[in-house]
């Protein structure tokens, strides 16, 4: 079964329009979401899509969100994933996900492939961890899992988030309420590279996702006294940057701990930064990962008391706050089959494997049946200026979304 064409060169065009789309003041590609140079790629992305026949436009929440309409009314399929990135970060996480979602949607054209169903394109709106801390702003948008309490969550300036949004053309007071009806869709696929040596080091070209990570993420304060540095005894000191010290070690600690478990200690600032003065107040912003949440609430409940540990023998103030725990996220089994045939039959080598990076397809598996198929990173290198997708391997991997798609279309037509 021949169900369209995928060309390298235009993925190649559109992956290379969207690098020069960068923060240039900044290492690597950089375009993290609130950024003047995210709104142009979003824009950018919708260029794209309306390019590809697409019905696009940005929605209430930053998403950009295209649509082909199918030859039956009713019933959706989404494919899509994110164009920010994290600072200094590379071309490909997140971008051949909406650069190939849009790839495939042209092949289907020329190709004369007609869905029964209606195709959904989408480009996410601040899938990484933005500057409040907060990931996957647009998936939780729309499935109606994006709280108040987040907007008032504030970045190093004190700036609420919600707040900070009109920078990115989003309406804070319609954010919450821009949630879409998924009740229509059968399936949500997301294409991404895995970030990891997995696939490369097993010969793999195709990744079939069988559980996303969960994730725990915390804020640390801890308030000790300014003091001389000469003067004040060693003894007597109460200082801050020390506890926060203390508890960045317990991170990896308790993560070193554990078979699967990841921990790191993303962000570390202390206050005066200044040589010659004891470090008044240090903030300390963290993660644990890992695929069982009994060890995730395990890990948060030790550092927690890590940390009052480093405080208390230091007289510095500790004050912990955990945002939700998000659980480990098992991809629909029924899609994964279908995955799997459409790869199969493509003549792929394909793998099994853990997602220890978060996507935004977790937070759409809540609410949708939902798959992911991976392509390999070479050296397993992400969130790096290196990080590296062969271009022949994005190609696969969106005829692997093209076939599976189409076999989603067919095998779930609406009765
Ligand atoms: O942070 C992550 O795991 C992902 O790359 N957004
Ligand atoms: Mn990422
Ligand atoms: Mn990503």
């Amino acid at each position: 079964m021949r169900v369209s064409a995928p060309l390298a060169e235009r993925i190649e065009f559109d992956l290379d329009t969207l690098a020069g789309i960068v923060d240039t003041d900044r290492s690597g590609w950089t375009r993290t979401a609130l950024s003047q140079v995210d709104n142009d790629g979003r824009y950018e992305v919708l260029r794209m899509m309306r390019g590809a026949g697409l019905v696009a436009d940005i929605d209430g929440a930053g998403n950009v969100i295209g649509r082909l309409p199918g030859r039956r009314s009713g019933r959706s399929l989404m494919i899509g994933s994110h164009v920010d990135t994290v600072d200094g970060g590379g071309r490909f996480d997140g971008n051949i996900g909406v650069v190939g979602a849009i790839e495939m949607v042209r092949s289907f054209r020329e190709a004369d492939v007609q869905l029964d169903h209606e195709l959904v394109v989408v480009a996410f709106f601040s899938e990484e961890p933005n500057r409040f801390g907060l990931s996957c702003i647009g998936s939780r948008a729309m499935t109606g899992r994006l709280r108040p309490a987040d907007l008032d969550r504030t970045d190093g300036h004190g700036l609420r988030f919600g707040d900070a949004l009109p920078t990115a053309g989003i309406d804070p007071s319609r954010i919450l309420s821009c949630a879409m009806d998924l009740s229509t869709v059968d399936a949500f696929v997301e294409l991404h590279i895995e970030q990891g040596p997995y696939l490369e080091s097993h010969g793999s070209q195709i990744g079939l996702v069988e559980t996303i990570t969960g994730i725990s993420r915390f804020r640390a304060l801890f308030g000790g006294r300014r003091d001389h540095a000469g003067t004040t005894g060693m003894d007597v000191r109460r200082d801050a940057g020390c506890a926060a010290a203390g508890t960045v070690l317990a991170v990896e600690r308790i993560a070193s701990q554990s078979l699967h478990g990841k921990g790191t200690t993303g962000s570390l600032t202390f206050t005066p930064e200044a040589v010659n003065v004891v470090t008044e107040r240090a903030e300390m912003v963290g993660e644990f990962r890992g695929p069982e949440s009994g060890w995730l609430r395990h890990a948060c409940e030790t550092l927690t008391e890590a940390a009052h540990l480093e405080g208390s023998a230091r007289n510095v103030t500790v004050d912990v706050e955990w945002l939700p725990q998000q659980e480990p996220v098992p991809m629909n089994e029924r899609l994964l089959d279908v995955c799997a045939a459409a790869v199969d039959e493509l003549g792929f080598r394909r793998s099994t494997l853990f997602s220890g990076a978060e996507h935004d397809a977790a937070i759409m598996a809540q609410v949708v049946p939902t798959a992911m198929l991976f392509v390999p990173s070479v050296a397993g290198r992400s969130h790096c200026p290196e990080e590296l997708t062969e271009l022949n391997d994005i190609t696969a991997g969106t005829t692997a979304l093209a076939h599976t798609i189409f076999r989603i279309d067919r095998f779930d037509r609406p009765a």
